[in-house]
């Protein structure tokens, strides 16, 4: 545009206007060669991100799209993965991959489907999971148990266990798996679900050490309380319980924890940060809340 403006100017502009317009001519192809750049950089990562149809999945799914990060979003909700993929493509390079993180058969065929162009993972962010329920151990129904361990344990170590070889070939590659709070500190009735982010807590600390030889990058983020469809899911639909429990307080809001992954992702790459913790302001431990 700047070009054939001023291919139309007549010869008499003087010489320091001259110069002042050649010189905004300069900075804007300098700043477009920036931007051109980063976004080379950038659209070359390719993110896998379980648990993407909701939550902290979605924000980072966005914030990543916005930042030109090749996506693979996986989920069980297909319209969900639909509607990600037709708003998040207009952005970045996106596929989508239904599979349910407890079918070890779905999980492994999924990910072997995957075109050439998404296959060869640079992040796997493991985001997938829920608490199932909130009871004493001895009042526990064993089919909660069942889905937390399944999803939160098993399931993160299937879709790891399929994707990890792709990184060990190349010695690069960088996996976060989301924990919780709950995998730091046992609170009242969370015993299972507790139980399963210790478990993520663990293997986390496990991938570091196997994968060091490697030069494979892992970090946990474990975040107190987050505003999603986390609690709907903890009681089973009951909206009303699920609201009360961001009542009176600014909880931490799904982007709020995107943004967290955005900056671990994108240190430079010997800067690995293994584990953090994140509340809400109002939040000091798992059961101490400023409500008001
Ligand atoms: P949401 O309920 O909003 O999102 C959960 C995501 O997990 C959805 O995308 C869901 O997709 C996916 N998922 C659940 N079960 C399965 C399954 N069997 N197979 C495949 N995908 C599944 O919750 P959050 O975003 O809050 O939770 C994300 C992670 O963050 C979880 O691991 C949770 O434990 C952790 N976390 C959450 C906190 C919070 O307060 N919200 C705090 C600390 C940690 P779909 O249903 O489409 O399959
Ligand atoms: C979610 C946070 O405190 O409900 O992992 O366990 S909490």
């Amino acid at each position: 545009m700047i070009f054939n403006w001023l291919v139309k100017q007549p010869i008499k502009i003087n010489r320091s206007r001259g110069r002042a317009v050649f010189s905004c001519f300069l900075v804007l192809i300098f700043t477009r060669t920036q931007v051109s750049l980063t976004k080379t950089k950038s659209m070359s990562l390719t993110a896998f991100i379980t648990g993407a149809t909701s939550g902290i999945g979605k924000a980072t799914a966005e914030l990543f799209a916005k930042n030109q990060i090749r996506l693979v979003l996986c989920g069980r909700r297909k319209e969900r993965l639909d509607e990600l993929h037709q708003k998040l493509g207009k952005l970045t390079e996106v596929t989508t991959l239904q599979f349910d993180v407890r079918n070890k058969e779905e999980v492994f065929s999924a990910i072997q489907s995957l075109p050439e162009k998404f296959s060869d993972i640079d992040i796997l962010l493991n985001v997938a999971g829920n608490a199932h329920g909130l009871s004493t151990i001895q009042d526990g129904d064993v089919d909660d148990w069942d889905a937390m361990i399944d999803i939160n344990v098993k399931g993160l170590l299937y879709v790891s266990k399929a994707i990890i070889p792709k990184m060990t070939k190349k010695n690069k590659g960088f996996i976060v798996n989301i924990g919780s709070i709950a995998g730091k500190e046992v609170y009242p009735n969370g015993n299972v679900y507790c139980a399963s982010k210790y478990a993520v807590n663990a293997l986390n600390k496990a991938m570091r050490i196997d994968l060091n030889n490697y030069n494979i990058r892992v970090s946990a983020i474990h975040p107190g309380a987050v505003e999603t469809e986390f609690s709907e899911v903890r009681f089973k639909g009951d909206t009303e319980k699920a609201k009360s429990v961001y009542a009176g307080y600014k909880a931490l809001q799904a982007e709020d924890i995107a943004d967290i992954i955005h900056f671990v992702v994108t240190r430079p790459y010997h800067v690995n940060i293994e584990d953090l913790i994140v509340y809400p302001t109002a939040q000091a431990s798992a059961t101490i809340m400023n409500k008001n």
